[in-house]
């Protein structure tokens, strides 16, 4: 308020600051030009625009979700969907996983929802899905890169092809989907990745390195796409769920055979502020504000959806 006072009016701050930015007086919603010239222009004005409607709307937009038949995956497709997403993509590894994945929209009552067989690490079928999601649904606004895999195994005695199989799926699959959608993302100067991290993108446990290693990976591509494509407006972040209730971390939330809980479950609760897992759907949020045009200016920012774990150095002895 105190700054806007020093201004005569709204119009003549407006050319000011256009001034600042473009060396002319055209205000916002003009094109700035880089200092080098063979960078690209960003144009303000969409954005702009977006944040007098909805900022987290996501109307008219097509997201490509990486391995989301169930799990954190298919909640963020029916967090877009409840934000107007125009069309959610997914692919999955076999037919089967797509047809249960198929049955769970159908479920749900989502029917603007396109379905495909495709590894992410196979750079060829990306390839391939990419321009077959081009000609059979159109441009791909929004990635998220969600698929992912965890093997649980002491390091010393994990073979070099499992670890290279999580590194492949966790790490280089992100690589791979973000190269092919990153030219036309480029062209439109307008793009959203969404890079599934994890907690273990920041600490470490017995048992996962190959996981850590590669999530923690994915923290530096996420800051490094951000650094190489945000000036074509293309806005790289990621998600860093704590504990889910998903497939995924079943086994540590297993019944013990005399019906008490897993000792790994009691110790993510004590662990959690929150005290509990997370449900799947809580990523949900997060997520539609990392794909909107609310978050046009976060790039490159790892957020924690945690319950608090992060903030939390475990109850203090009584
Ligand atoms: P999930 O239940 O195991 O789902 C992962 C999905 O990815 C599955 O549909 C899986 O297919 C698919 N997938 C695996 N490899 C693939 C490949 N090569 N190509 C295509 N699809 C493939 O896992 P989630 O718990 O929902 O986790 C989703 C993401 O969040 C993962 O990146 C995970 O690391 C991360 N994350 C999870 C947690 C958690 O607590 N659950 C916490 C932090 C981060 P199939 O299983 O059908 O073969
Ligand atoms: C594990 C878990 C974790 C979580 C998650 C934490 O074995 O510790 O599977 O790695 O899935 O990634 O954020």
């Amino acid at each position: 308020m105190a700054v806007c006072q020093n201004f005569p009016t709204f119009a003549a701050a407006n050319k000011l600051i256009g001034r600042w930015c473009n060396g002319n007086t055209t205000g916002f919603g003009s094109v700035i030009p880089g200092s080098n010239p063979s960078r690209p222009t960003t144009k303000t004005t969409s954005k702009n625009n977006h944040m007098m409607t909805n900022p987290f709307s996501l109307e008219g937009k097509n997201a490509w979700i990486t391995g989301a038949s169930y799990g954190i995956g298919f909640n963020i497709a029916k967090a877009f969907v409840a934000a107007g997403i125009k069309n959610i993509i997914f692919n999955d590894i076999n037919e089967e996983a797509l047809k249960r994945g198929l049955d769970n929209y159908k479920e749900a009552g989502i029917d603007n929802v396109k379905g495909y067989v495709c590894d992410v690490t196979d750079e060829n079928a990306v390839k391939n899905l990419v321009a077959k999601i081009h000609e059979e649904v159109g441009q791909i606004d929004i990635l998220v890169n969600n698929a992912g895999i965890i093997k649980r195994i002491p390091m010393h005695e994990m073979k070099r092809a499992e670890f290279q199989q999580v590194i492949d799926v966790d790490l280089v699959a992100p690589y791979i989907c973000s190269a092919a959608v990153i030219p036309e993302m480029m062209e439109r100067r307008e793009g959203k990745i969404i890079n599934i991290c994890s907690m273990m993108s920041e600490l470490g446990r017995e048992t996962v390195s190959a996981y850590a290693a590669a999530k923690g990976g994915l923290k530096m591509l996420t800051r490094n796409i951000c650094s190489e494509y945000g000036e074509y407006n293309i806005q790289c972040n990621g998600i860093g769920p704590g504990y889910i209730a998903t497939p995924q971390t079943a086994p540590l939330r297993e019944r013990q055979a005399d019906g008490s809980r897993h000792p790994f479950d009691s110790f993510i609760c004590a662990k959690t502020p929150a005290g509990r897992w997370l449900d799947p759907s809580e990523l949900g949020g997060p997520a539609v504000f990392l794909a909107s045009h609310a978050s046009d200016a976060v790039n490159g920012h790892v957020l924690y959806v945690d319950g608090g774990i992060l903030a939390y150095i475990g109850k203090q002895p009584k």
